[in-house]
């Protein structure tokens, strides 16, 4: 029987995957250095992932065989202070690695992100391996992790699998500090009927997903055999891709009114050095990945 730890999980995918868990009537330990504002429907203990000696102890106090690695600074955030970082999203994966090789932990899902791409990695449409030279801290990180699971998994025959998840439209919990996070954004100004001022142009093209897309490809990913999968690292996935332009249009077909008015920041450039569309044929391929939420039905739930 599956005991899952979810670190990080009070955040954007975290509230998910203990939702989905709890369906299936599956052991979750949510961890977070933050505390549940409402009570969550599983255990919680609030701890830090860079304090390796208490997430170890929880593990074997829970006897925890999987772990969800969710805790990250995300792009926009990560370019406030980079330092801070790379600690965060590096020494956090480390101790998760470490932790899931001393336990014998059966398997880690952690999120990579379209970050690991960049300028060179042909963005109209980006493939599975392409050049990668991301050009935020978030990006690096995200990249040097890919490289790490396919180096412990040949180690130590650690089996961390992972996706490289676009920007997530979620209802329920926001995300915090991205640069896809105008999506989401713009969908709550739209339904509250406030103004909204738009930190990327309006023709910024970008590649997303909708939430029980994200959650059941990664449950999906956990679930086959290792031996199918011809990725040690991260695989692309995809829903679909926007443009605020494109957004406006789609919360106005669904009767809201919009003022939106656009004053791109340094998020402008990060979102300039990644994908506009997401080659995802080879996980399409090796595990059957379709995405059932597109443009138009998910835009229509969010607005919900
Ligand atoms: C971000 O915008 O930083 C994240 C991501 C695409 O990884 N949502």
């Amino acid at each position: 029987m599956d005991r899952i730890l979810i670190t990080g999980a009070l955040g954007q995918l975290g509230v998910e995957f203990i939702k989905y868990f709890k369906k299936y009537n599956l052991f979750v330990l949510a961890t977070d250095v933050r505390n549940p504002k409402k009570k969550l429907n599983c255990t919680f203990e609030n701890a830090d992932v860079l304090d390796k000696n208490r997430i170890d102890s929880l593990v074997k106090k829970y006897d925890i065989n999987i772990i969800y690695h969710l805790v990250a600074i995300l792009s926009a955030n990560g370019e406030k202070n980079p330092f801070n970082s790379w600690k965060l999203n590096m020494d956090s994966f480390q101790n998760i690695a470490e932790i899931a090789v001393e336990n014998r932990i059966k398997k880690v899902f952690w999120p990579s992100s379209i970050a690991v791409f960049g300028t060179e990695s042909k963005l109209e449409l980006v493939t599975q391996n392409p050049l990668m030279n991301p050009s935020t801290i978030y990006g690096i990180t995200k990249l040097a992790g890919e490289k790490l699971i396919d180096y412990y998994f040949k180690r130590f025959g650690l089996d961390i699998r992972s996706l490289r998840f676009p920007g997530i439209i979620s209802t329920e919990t926001q995300p915090g500090g991205g640069t896809t996070d105008y999506i989401i954004e713009m969908l709550n100004a739209a339904k509250k009927e406030n103004d909204y001022c738009c930190f990327l142009s309006e023709n910024t093209e970008l590649p997303m997903m909708f939430i029980d897309d994200a959650i059941e490809s990664a449950i999906k990913l956990m679930s086959v055999n290792r031996a199918d999968l011809s990725i040690s690292g991260s695989y692309n996935v995809t829903g679909f891709s926007i443009t605020p332009n494109q957004l406006i249009s789609e919360i106005q077909s669904n009767g809201f009114k919009t003022s939106v008015n656009f004053k791109p920041d340094f998020r402008q450039q990060i979102a300039d050095s990644w994908p506009k569309k997401i080659d995802d044929s080879v996980s399409r391929n090796d595990w059957g990945w379709k995405p059932k939420f597109r443009l138009k039905e998910s835009i229509e739930i969010a607005l919900k």
